[in-house]
Protein backbone atom coordinates (compact mmCIF):
# COMPACT_ATOMS: atom_id res chain seq x y z
CA UNK A 1 0.00 0.00 0.00
CA UNK A 2 0.77 3.65 -0.36
CA UNK A 3 3.20 5.61 1.76
CA UNK A 4 1.38 8.03 4.52
CA UNK A 5 1.25 11.41 3.44
CA UNK A 6 4.33 13.51 4.93
CA UNK A 7 1.73 16.77 5.51
CA UNK A 8 1.19 16.30 10.08
CA UNK A 9 -1.87 14.52 10.66
CA UNK A 10 -3.51 14.99 14.37
CA UNK A 11 -5.70 11.82 13.61
CA UNK A 12 -3.84 9.20 15.48
CA UNK A 13 -6.00 6.49 15.11
CA UNK A 14 -5.77 7.38 11.13
CA UNK A 15 -2.05 7.64 11.00
CA UNK A 16 -1.52 4.52 13.39
CA UNK A 17 -3.26 2.53 10.35
CA UNK A 18 -1.74 4.22 7.61
CA UNK A 19 1.72 3.77 9.05
CA UNK A 20 1.01 -0.10 9.65
CA UNK A 21 2.95 -3.27 8.57
CA UNK A 22 6.21 -1.75 7.69
CA UNK A 23 9.97 -1.34 8.22
CA UNK A 24 12.08 1.58 6.79
CA UNK A 25 14.93 0.74 4.59
CA UNK A 26 16.84 2.47 1.95
CA UNK A 27 14.57 5.11 2.75
CA UNK A 28 11.27 3.42 1.94
CA UNK A 29 8.47 1.54 4.03
CA UNK A 30 8.91 -1.67 2.93
CA UNK A 31 6.61 -4.62 4.81
CA UNK A 32 8.70 -7.56 6.57
CA UNK A 33 10.39 -10.30 3.97
CA UNK A 34 8.89 -13.03 6.09
CA UNK A 35 5.11 -10.84 5.38
CA UNK A 36 4.64 -11.24 9.22
CA UNK A 37 3.57 -8.38 11.69
CA UNK A 38 2.21 -8.17 15.06
CA UNK A 39 -1.02 -6.66 16.90
CA UNK A 40 0.15 -3.00 18.37
CA UNK A 41 -2.65 -2.03 20.97
CA UNK A 42 -3.80 0.96 22.59
CA UNK A 43 -3.10 0.19 26.25
CA UNK A 44 -5.56 2.98 27.40
CA UNK A 45 -8.97 0.79 25.52
CA UNK A 46 -7.24 -2.73 25.00
CA UNK A 47 -8.32 -2.25 21.49
CA UNK A 48 -5.97 -2.69 17.99
CA UNK A 49 -4.50 0.35 16.41
CA UNK A 50 -2.32 -1.46 13.99
CA UNK A 51 0.44 -3.61 13.19
CA UNK A 52 4.31 -3.66 13.35
CA UNK A 53 6.28 -5.44 10.72
CA UNK A 54 7.55 -8.50 12.37
CA UNK A 55 11.14 -8.39 11.59
CA UNK A 56 13.84 -11.11 11.25
CA UNK A 57 17.42 -12.13 10.30
CA UNK A 58 16.47 -11.33 7.01
CA UNK A 59 15.04 -8.21 7.56
CA UNK A 60 18.00 -6.96 9.73
CA UNK A 61 20.92 -7.80 7.04
CA UNK A 62 18.83 -6.05 4.36
CA UNK A 63 19.06 -3.07 6.84
CA UNK A 64 22.80 -3.28 7.40
CA UNK A 65 23.54 -3.86 3.88
CA UNK A 66 21.49 -0.39 3.36
CA UNK A 67 22.95 1.60 5.87
CA UNK A 68 26.87 -0.06 4.75
CA UNK A 69 26.44 1.22 1.40
CA UNK A 70 25.40 4.71 2.69
CA UNK A 71 27.96 5.24 4.67
CA UNK A 72 30.66 5.06 2.13
CA UNK A 73 29.34 8.71 0.78
CA UNK A 74 27.70 9.90 4.18
CA UNK A 75 31.28 9.38 6.12
CA UNK A 76 33.35 11.40 3.73
CA UNK A 77 30.55 14.17 3.97
CA UNK A 78 32.07 17.64 5.70
CA UNK A 79 30.88 17.58 9.12
CA UNK A 80 28.77 20.88 8.99
CA UNK A 81 27.32 19.49 5.52
CA UNK A 82 25.53 16.35 7.59
CA UNK A 83 24.96 19.31 10.68
CA UNK A 84 23.21 21.15 8.89
CA UNK A 85 21.34 18.39 7.81
CA UNK A 86 20.51 17.01 11.05
CA UNK A 87 19.72 20.26 12.05
CA UNK A 88 17.16 20.49 9.17
CA UNK A 89 15.20 17.44 10.73
CA UNK A 90 14.93 18.92 13.97
CA UNK A 91 13.20 21.50 11.95
CA UNK A 92 10.60 19.21 10.52
CA UNK A 93 10.34 17.25 13.50
CA UNK A 94 9.34 20.90 15.51
CA UNK A 95 6.26 20.87 12.48
CA UNK A 96 5.08 17.20 13.70
CA UNK A 97 5.43 17.77 17.31
CA UNK A 98 1.56 17.83 17.75
CA UNK A 99 1.17 14.74 15.70
CA UNK A 100 4.04 12.76 16.89
CA UNK A 101 2.61 13.87 20.70
CA UNK A 102 -0.62 12.28 19.62
CA UNK A 103 0.60 8.92 18.33
CA UNK A 104 2.71 8.34 20.62
CA UNK A 105 0.00 9.21 23.74
CA UNK A 106 -2.02 6.66 21.71
CA UNK A 107 0.70 4.17 21.40
CA UNK A 108 2.21 3.90 24.96
CA UNK A 109 -0.84 5.51 26.73
CA UNK A 110 1.26 8.11 28.03
CA UNK A 111 -0.84 11.57 28.76
CA UNK A 112 -0.19 14.10 25.92
CA UNK A 113 -0.01 17.28 27.77
CA UNK A 114 1.78 16.10 30.72
CA UNK A 115 4.36 12.96 28.96
CA UNK A 116 3.80 13.14 25.02
CA UNK A 117 3.53 16.27 23.75
CA UNK A 118 6.65 17.53 25.95
CA UNK A 119 8.31 14.15 24.43
CA UNK A 120 7.69 14.95 21.22
CA UNK A 121 9.45 18.32 21.42
CA UNK A 122 12.58 16.89 23.29
CA UNK A 123 12.95 14.87 20.06
CA UNK A 124 13.06 17.19 17.95
CA UNK A 125 15.56 19.54 20.11
CA UNK A 126 17.51 16.81 20.62
CA UNK A 127 18.21 16.60 16.72
CA UNK A 128 19.09 20.64 17.27
CA UNK A 129 21.15 20.37 19.98
CA UNK A 130 23.01 17.33 18.32
CA UNK A 131 23.38 18.93 15.25
CA UNK A 132 25.62 22.28 16.27
CA UNK A 133 28.25 19.68 17.66
CA UNK A 134 29.24 18.90 14.02
CA UNK A 135 32.18 21.29 13.97
CA UNK A 136 33.11 19.52 17.30
CA UNK A 137 34.59 16.79 16.05
CA UNK A 138 38.17 17.60 16.64
CA UNK A 139 41.35 15.98 17.25
CA UNK A 140 44.37 16.63 18.85
CA UNK A 141 47.61 18.02 18.67
CA UNK A 142 50.34 15.90 21.20
CA UNK A 143 53.80 17.63 21.78
CA UNK A 144 55.49 14.59 22.56
CA UNK A 145 58.56 14.84 21.04
CA UNK A 146 60.01 18.08 19.29
CA UNK A 147 60.37 16.46 15.83
CA UNK A 148 57.83 14.70 15.28
CA UNK A 149 54.27 16.20 14.68
CA UNK A 150 51.66 13.98 16.68
CA UNK A 151 47.95 14.29 15.95
CA UNK A 152 44.33 12.53 16.46
CA UNK A 153 41.99 12.65 14.32
CA UNK A 154 38.26 11.61 15.14
CA UNK A 155 36.90 8.78 12.46
CA UNK A 156 33.06 7.22 11.95
CA UNK A 157 32.48 3.84 13.35
CA UNK A 158 31.14 2.83 10.78
CA UNK A 159 26.76 1.31 11.15
CA UNK A 160 25.81 1.70 14.24
CA UNK A 161 22.88 -0.76 15.71
CA UNK A 162 20.85 1.05 18.17
CA UNK A 163 18.22 -0.62 20.36
CA UNK A 164 15.09 0.93 21.74
CA UNK A 165 12.70 0.75 24.23
CA UNK A 166 9.45 1.63 24.43
CA UNK A 167 9.32 3.64 27.61
CA UNK A 168 10.11 7.28 26.09
CA UNK A 169 10.78 5.80 22.47
CA UNK A 170 11.40 9.28 21.01
CA UNK A 171 13.58 10.65 23.09
CA UNK A 172 15.67 7.66 23.57
CA UNK A 173 16.01 7.14 19.75
CA UNK A 174 17.05 10.57 19.11
CA UNK A 175 19.71 10.35 22.03
CA UNK A 176 21.38 7.66 19.90
CA UNK A 177 20.37 8.29 16.02
CA UNK A 178 21.54 12.27 16.04
CA UNK A 179 24.92 11.32 17.67
CA UNK A 180 25.50 8.55 15.22
CA UNK A 181 24.71 10.11 12.26
CA UNK A 182 26.76 13.69 13.37
CA UNK A 183 29.61 11.55 13.68
CA UNK A 184 29.65 10.33 10.03
CA UNK A 185 28.00 6.77 11.08
CA UNK A 186 24.85 5.34 9.60
CA UNK A 187 22.48 3.50 11.87
CA UNK A 188 20.20 0.50 12.02
CA UNK A 189 17.22 1.23 15.28
CA UNK A 190 15.46 -1.53 16.41
CA UNK A 191 12.06 0.20 17.79
CA UNK A 192 10.41 -2.09 20.83
CA UNK A 193 7.75 -4.16 19.73
CA UNK A 194 5.56 -2.51 22.41
CA UNK A 195 6.06 1.03 20.30
CA UNK A 196 6.46 0.67 16.56
CA UNK A 197 4.09 3.01 15.08
CA UNK A 198 5.91 6.25 16.50
CA UNK A 199 9.26 5.18 15.74
CA UNK A 200 8.82 4.59 12.08
CA UNK A 201 6.97 7.59 11.32
CA UNK A 202 9.75 9.17 12.62
CA UNK A 203 11.94 7.42 10.58
CA UNK A 204 9.76 8.60 7.31
CA UNK A 205 9.51 12.16 8.59
CA UNK A 206 13.81 11.88 9.01
CA UNK A 207 14.22 10.18 5.24
CA UNK A 208 12.09 12.71 3.76
CA UNK A 209 15.68 15.04 4.87
CA UNK A 210 18.31 12.71 4.96
CA UNK A 211 19.70 10.49 2.26
CA UNK A 212 18.48 7.18 1.71
CA UNK A 213 19.88 4.51 4.17
CA UNK A 214 21.94 6.55 6.05
CA UNK A 215 19.03 5.50 8.76
CA UNK A 216 17.00 2.27 8.56
CA UNK A 217 14.16 1.30 10.68
CA UNK A 218 13.68 -2.43 12.31
CA UNK A 219 10.23 -3.09 14.48
CA UNK A 220 10.29 -6.74 15.56
CA UNK A 221 10.55 -8.71 18.68
CA UNK A 222 14.17 -8.95 20.81
CA UNK A 223 15.52 -12.16 20.23
CA UNK A 224 14.06 -12.68 16.50
CA UNK A 225 14.93 -8.65 15.10
CA UNK A 226 17.27 -7.02 17.67
CA UNK A 227 19.89 -10.39 18.89
CA UNK A 228 20.25 -10.69 14.84
CA UNK A 229 21.15 -7.12 14.93
CA UNK A 230 23.59 -7.30 17.55
CA UNK A 231 25.76 -9.73 15.88
CA UNK A 232 25.31 -8.63 12.67
CA UNK A 233 29.49 -8.82 11.73
CA UNK A 234 29.26 -5.26 9.90
CA UNK A 235 27.60 -3.55 12.90
CA UNK A 236 30.71 -1.77 14.66
CA UNK A 237 28.82 -0.81 17.37
CA UNK A 238 25.89 -0.99 19.60
CA UNK A 239 23.92 1.33 22.16
CA UNK A 240 20.85 -0.21 23.51
CA UNK A 241 18.14 0.97 26.73
CA UNK A 242 16.44 -1.52 28.47
CA UNK A 243 16.42 -4.26 31.17
CA UNK A 244 19.63 -5.30 32.96
CA UNK A 245 18.76 -8.71 31.61
CA UNK A 246 18.54 -8.16 27.85
CA UNK A 247 21.67 -5.55 28.42
CA UNK A 248 23.96 -8.09 29.62
CA UNK A 249 22.70 -10.69 26.94
CA UNK A 250 23.80 -7.40 24.03
CA UNK A 251 27.20 -7.20 25.79
CA UNK A 252 27.80 -10.67 25.56
CA UNK A 253 27.00 -10.61 22.20
CA UNK A 254 29.30 -7.59 21.63
CA UNK A 255 31.95 -9.22 23.62
CA UNK A 256 32.44 -11.89 21.22
CA UNK A 257 32.68 -9.25 18.16
CA UNK A 258 34.64 -7.54 20.92
CA UNK A 259 32.34 -4.24 19.46
CA UNK A 260 31.96 -1.29 21.68
CA UNK A 261 28.20 -0.61 23.94
CA UNK A 262 26.97 1.80 25.18
CA UNK A 263 24.44 0.31 27.82
CA UNK A 264 21.05 2.11 29.92
CA UNK A 265 19.68 -0.07 31.90
CA UNK A 266 17.12 1.63 34.62
CA UNK A 267 17.44 2.07 37.93
CA UNK A 268 16.25 2.34 42.27
CA UNK A 269 16.58 5.87 42.30
CA UNK A 270 17.40 7.40 45.85
CA UNK A 271 15.77 10.70 46.90
CA UNK A 272 16.65 11.74 50.17
CA UNK A 273 14.77 14.51 52.12
CA UNK A 274 16.97 15.80 55.27
CA UNK A 275 14.49 17.60 57.91
CA UNK A 276 15.78 21.26 56.71
CA UNK A 277 14.62 20.85 53.23
CA UNK A 278 11.74 22.82 51.68
CA UNK A 279 8.71 20.14 51.58
CA UNK A 280 6.86 22.04 49.48
CA UNK A 281 9.45 22.00 46.33
CA UNK A 282 10.29 18.37 47.85
CA UNK A 283 7.10 17.25 47.19
CA UNK A 284 7.24 19.04 43.87
CA UNK A 285 10.69 16.71 42.71
CA UNK A 286 8.92 13.77 44.45
CA UNK A 287 5.85 13.79 42.04
CA UNK A 288 7.97 14.78 39.12
CA UNK A 289 11.06 12.79 39.98
CA UNK A 290 8.53 9.68 40.67
CA UNK A 291 7.20 10.47 37.21
CA UNK A 292 3.81 9.31 38.16
CA UNK A 293 2.14 10.60 34.73
CA UNK A 294 4.00 8.06 33.01
CA UNK A 295 2.96 5.83 35.88
CA UNK A 296 6.44 5.32 37.25
CA UNK A 297 7.57 3.91 33.59
CA UNK A 298 10.63 5.80 33.95
CA UNK A 299 14.54 4.84 34.55
CA UNK A 300 15.37 7.41 36.68
CA UNK A 301 11.79 7.20 38.65
CA UNK A 302 12.56 7.98 42.53
CA UNK A 303 11.46 5.03 43.87
CA UNK A 304 13.21 4.83 46.70
CA UNK A 305 12.37 8.06 49.11
CA UNK A 306 13.98 8.28 51.92
CA UNK A 307 12.40 11.05 54.60
CA UNK A 308 13.76 12.46 57.91
CA UNK A 309 11.76 10.83 60.80
CA UNK A 310 11.14 14.56 61.75
CA UNK A 311 9.13 15.45 58.40
CA UNK A 312 8.01 12.05 57.23
CA UNK A 313 4.48 12.66 58.26
CA UNK A 314 4.09 15.97 56.68
CA UNK A 315 5.55 14.50 53.53
CA UNK A 316 3.30 11.45 53.24
CA UNK A 317 0.02 13.56 53.79
CA UNK A 318 1.74 16.05 51.16
CA UNK A 319 2.28 13.58 48.89
CA UNK A 320 -1.11 11.98 48.74
CA UNK A 321 -2.84 15.22 48.68
CA UNK A 322 -0.65 16.20 45.67
CA UNK A 323 -0.94 13.05 43.76
CA UNK A 324 -4.97 12.19 44.61
CA UNK A 325 -5.33 15.29 42.75
CA UNK A 326 -4.21 13.86 39.71
CA UNK A 327 -6.58 13.03 36.60
CA UNK A 328 -6.20 9.10 35.83
CA UNK A 329 -7.86 8.60 32.48
CA UNK A 330 -7.92 9.24 28.74
CA UNK A 331 -4.18 9.63 27.66
CA UNK A 332 -5.37 11.88 24.30
CA UNK A 333 -7.57 13.93 26.60
CA UNK A 334 -6.07 17.67 27.84
CA UNK A 335 -7.21 17.10 31.17
CA UNK A 336 -5.59 13.48 32.02
CA UNK A 337 -2.64 14.15 34.45
CA UNK A 338 -1.58 10.28 34.37
CA UNK A 339 -1.75 7.40 31.77
CA UNK A 340 -1.73 3.89 31.72
CA UNK A 341 1.38 1.10 31.69
CA UNK A 342 1.93 0.22 28.16
CA UNK A 343 1.43 -3.50 27.84
CA UNK A 344 -0.26 -6.55 29.96
CA UNK A 345 2.14 -8.10 30.62
CA UNK A 346 4.02 -5.00 32.20
CA UNK A 347 0.91 -4.51 34.23
CA UNK A 348 0.92 -7.88 35.68
CA UNK A 349 4.24 -7.67 36.82
CA UNK A 350 3.39 -4.31 38.37
CA UNK A 351 0.32 -5.89 40.40
CA UNK A 352 2.56 -8.54 41.49
CA UNK A 353 5.04 -6.04 42.95
CA UNK A 354 1.71 -4.22 44.77
CA UNK A 355 0.32 -7.43 45.98
CA UNK A 356 4.25 -8.53 47.23
CA UNK A 357 4.08 -5.20 49.17
CA UNK A 358 0.60 -5.60 50.68
CA UNK A 359 1.09 -9.41 51.52
CA UNK A 360 4.15 -10.82 52.56
CA UNK A 361 5.92 -7.19 52.85
CA UNK A 362 3.26 -6.67 54.83
CA UNK A 363 3.72 -2.58 53.89
CA UNK A 364 1.21 0.02 54.81
CA UNK A 365 -0.22 1.04 50.68
CA UNK A 366 -1.52 4.48 50.20
CA UNK A 367 -3.07 4.00 47.12
CA UNK A 368 -3.88 7.65 45.60
CA UNK A 369 -6.04 9.43 41.96
CA UNK A 370 -9.05 7.38 41.00
CA UNK A 371 -9.30 4.52 38.21
CA UNK A 372 -11.22 6.62 35.31
CA UNK A 373 -15.14 5.69 34.83
CA UNK A 374 -15.87 5.76 31.43
CA UNK A 375 -16.65 2.39 30.33
CA UNK A 376 -14.48 2.40 26.97
CA UNK A 377 -11.57 2.64 29.55
CA UNK A 378 -12.90 -1.13 31.38
CA UNK A 379 -10.03 -3.05 29.58
CA UNK A 380 -7.16 -0.02 30.01
CA UNK A 381 -4.49 -0.45 32.03
CA UNK A 382 -4.56 1.81 34.92
CA UNK A 383 -3.42 1.10 37.86
CA UNK A 384 -3.54 3.51 40.95
CA UNK A 385 -0.20 5.06 42.01
CA UNK A 386 0.66 3.45 45.26
CA UNK A 387 2.82 5.08 47.83
CA UNK A 388 4.34 2.19 50.59
CA UNK A 389 5.23 3.14 53.79
CA UNK A 390 6.70 0.94 56.84
CA UNK A 391 9.43 -1.16 54.44
CA UNK A 392 13.43 -1.37 54.95
CA UNK A 393 15.93 -0.82 52.30
CA UNK A 394 16.15 -4.62 52.42
CA UNK A 395 12.55 -5.52 50.89
CA UNK A 396 11.86 -6.65 47.69
CA UNK A 397 9.82 -3.20 46.87
CA UNK A 398 12.97 -1.43 47.69
CA UNK A 399 15.50 -3.69 45.53
CA UNK A 400 13.95 -4.00 42.50
CA UNK A 401 12.89 -2.51 39.44
CA UNK A 402 9.10 -1.89 39.45
CA UNK A 403 8.49 0.29 36.63
CA UNK A 404 5.22 1.06 37.57
CA UNK A 405 3.41 3.90 39.74
CA UNK A 406 4.87 2.63 42.73
CA UNK A 407 6.97 4.26 45.12
CA UNK A 408 8.43 3.20 48.80
CA UNK A 409 9.12 6.11 51.53
CA UNK A 410 11.84 4.81 54.14
CA UNK A 411 12.26 6.92 57.33
CA UNK A 412 15.62 7.88 58.54
CA UNK A 413 17.50 9.82 61.31
CA UNK A 414 21.03 9.02 60.83
CA UNK A 415 22.68 10.55 57.87
CA UNK A 416 25.57 7.76 58.01
CA UNK A 417 23.29 5.48 57.65
CA UNK A 418 21.04 7.00 55.19
CA UNK A 419 23.79 7.31 52.81
CA UNK A 420 24.38 3.71 52.76
CA UNK A 421 21.34 2.70 52.56
CA UNK A 422 21.01 4.90 49.56
CA UNK A 423 23.97 3.55 48.10
CA UNK A 424 22.82 0.25 48.84
CA UNK A 425 21.59 -1.05 45.54
CA UNK A 426 22.74 -2.72 42.68
CA UNK A 427 21.52 0.51 40.69
CA UNK A 428 23.63 3.78 40.21
CA UNK A 429 21.65 5.50 37.77
CA UNK A 430 20.07 8.96 39.53
CA UNK A 431 19.77 10.57 42.92
CA UNK A 432 18.46 13.84 44.68
CA UNK A 433 18.75 15.43 47.94
CA UNK A 434 16.98 18.19 49.34
CA UNK A 435 18.17 20.06 51.72
CA UNK A 436 19.12 23.81 52.86
CA UNK A 437 22.58 22.91 54.46
CA UNK A 438 25.43 23.65 52.06
CA UNK A 439 27.39 20.89 53.84
CA UNK A 440 24.94 17.90 54.06
CA UNK A 441 24.20 19.10 50.21
CA UNK A 442 28.13 18.55 49.24
CA UNK A 443 28.75 15.63 51.46
CA UNK A 444 25.81 13.83 49.54
CA UNK A 445 26.48 14.61 46.33
CA UNK A 446 30.33 13.22 46.80
CA UNK A 447 29.00 10.42 48.62
CA UNK A 448 26.47 9.05 46.43
CA UNK A 449 26.78 6.39 43.90
CA UNK A 450 24.71 7.52 40.89
CA UNK A 451 25.84 8.84 37.24
CA UNK A 452 23.12 12.03 37.95
CA UNK A 453 23.06 13.61 41.40
CA UNK A 454 21.06 16.93 41.79
CA UNK A 455 20.06 19.10 44.46
CA UNK A 456 16.44 20.46 45.28
CA UNK A 457 15.57 20.09 42.05
CA UNK A 458 14.50 16.97 39.74
CA UNK A 459 15.41 18.11 36.22
CA UNK A 460 14.83 14.97 33.83
CA UNK A 461 16.84 14.19 30.89
CA UNK A 462 17.47 16.45 28.15
CA UNK A 463 20.12 16.95 25.66
CA UNK A 464 23.61 18.65 26.85
CA UNK A 465 23.42 16.82 30.32
CA UNK A 466 25.39 13.93 30.32
CA UNK A 467 23.66 11.24 31.09
CA UNK A 468 24.29 7.29 32.36
CA UNK A 469 24.44 5.10 34.92
CA UNK A 470 26.78 3.10 37.10
CA UNK A 471 26.81 -0.10 38.47
CA UNK A 472 23.85 -2.31 36.76
CA UNK A 473 22.48 0.84 35.69
CA UNK A 474 24.81 0.19 32.60
CA UNK A 475 27.87 1.48 30.78
CA UNK A 476 28.53 4.77 29.22
CA UNK A 477 26.79 8.34 28.37
CA UNK A 478 24.43 10.07 26.06
CA UNK A 479 23.33 13.29 25.05
CA UNK A 480 26.39 15.23 25.15
CA UNK A 481 29.42 16.58 22.85
CA UNK A 482 31.92 13.95 24.91
CA UNK A 483 29.41 11.38 24.73
CA UNK A 484 29.36 11.92 20.93
CA UNK A 485 32.99 11.73 20.46
CA UNK A 486 33.60 8.87 23.35
CA UNK A 487 30.96 6.69 21.76
CA UNK A 488 30.26 7.14 18.28
CA UNK A 489 33.96 7.68 17.14
CA UNK A 490 37.45 6.25 17.04
CA UNK A 491 40.12 8.03 17.75
CA UNK A 492 43.03 7.18 15.40
CA UNK A 493 46.51 8.63 16.30
CA UNK A 494 48.64 9.63 13.53
CA UNK A 495 52.53 11.32 13.46
CA UNK A 496 54.52 12.63 11.40
CA UNK A 497 58.33 12.02 11.56
CA UNK A 498 59.42 15.76 10.34
CA UNK A 499 63.60 14.79 10.41
O1 LIG B 1 12.81 -4.80 28.32
P1 LIG B 1 13.82 -5.40 27.24
P2 LIG B 1 11.21 -4.94 28.45
C1 LIG B 1 13.13 -2.46 32.46
C2 LIG B 1 11.88 -2.31 33.30
C3 LIG B 1 10.93 -3.23 32.64
C4 LIG B 1 11.84 -4.36 32.20
C5 LIG B 1 11.35 -5.23 31.07
O2 LIG B 1 12.16 -2.73 34.61
O3 LIG B 1 9.95 -3.68 33.52
O4 LIG B 1 13.02 -3.70 31.81
O5 LIG B 1 11.00 -4.43 29.94
C6 LIG B 1 14.89 -5.54 22.81
N1 LIG B 1 18.68 -8.89 21.79
N2 LIG B 1 13.26 -1.41 31.45
O6 LIG B 1 10.82 -6.37 28.36
O7 LIG B 1 13.56 -6.83 26.99
C7 LIG B 1 13.39 -5.39 22.88
O8 LIG B 1 12.78 -5.89 21.72
C8 LIG B 1 18.52 -7.62 21.38
C9 LIG B 1 14.07 -0.29 31.79
O9 LIG B 1 10.57 -4.00 27.53
O10 LIG B 1 15.18 -5.03 27.70
C10 LIG B 1 13.27 -3.89 23.08
O11 LIG B 1 13.44 -3.23 21.84
N3 LIG B 1 17.47 -6.86 21.74
C11 LIG B 1 14.43 0.52 30.59
C12 LIG B 1 14.46 -3.56 23.99
O12 LIG B 1 15.37 -4.66 23.81
C13 LIG B 1 16.54 -7.40 22.55
C14 LIG B 1 13.36 0.72 29.60
C15 LIG B 1 14.11 -3.44 25.48
O13 LIG B 1 13.46 -4.61 25.90
C16 LIG B 1 16.66 -8.73 23.02
C17 LIG B 1 12.60 -0.49 29.35
C18 LIG B 1 17.79 -9.47 22.61
N4 LIG B 1 17.99 -10.74 23.01
C19 LIG B 1 12.55 -1.48 30.28
N5 LIG B 1 15.60 -8.98 23.82
C20 LIG B 1 15.16 1.79 30.89
N6 LIG B 1 16.48 1.68 31.02
O14 LIG B 1 14.61 2.85 30.95
C21 LIG B 1 14.84 -7.86 23.85
N7 LIG B 1 15.39 -6.91 23.08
Amino acid sequence: SSEPSLTPNTDPYALAKALSGRHLIGGKLVPAKSGNSFEVIDPATGSVIGYGAEGDEQDVNEAVANAAAAQKEWGKMRARDRGALIHKCGEVLQDHVEELGRLIALETGKALRTESRVEASILADAFLFHAGLASELKGETVPHHPEMLTITVREPIGVVGAIIPWNVPLLLMALKIAPALVAGNTVVVKSAEEAPLTVLRVCQILASVLPAGCFNMLSGFGPECGAPLVAHPKVGKVTFTGSVETGKIVYKTAADKLIPVTLELGGKSPMIVMKDADIDKAIGGAVTGMRFTRQGQSCTAASRMFVHADVHDEFVAKLREKVDAMVMGDPLDEKTDIGTIISPEQFSKVKAYIDHGKGEEGAEAVECSAMPTDPKFKDGLFVRPVVFLGMTNDSKLAREEIFGPVTCVLKWTDEEEVLAAANDSDYGLAATVWTNNLKAALTFTEKLEAGFVQVNQNLVVQPGLSYGGIKQSGIGKEATLEAMLEHFTKKKTIIFNKT
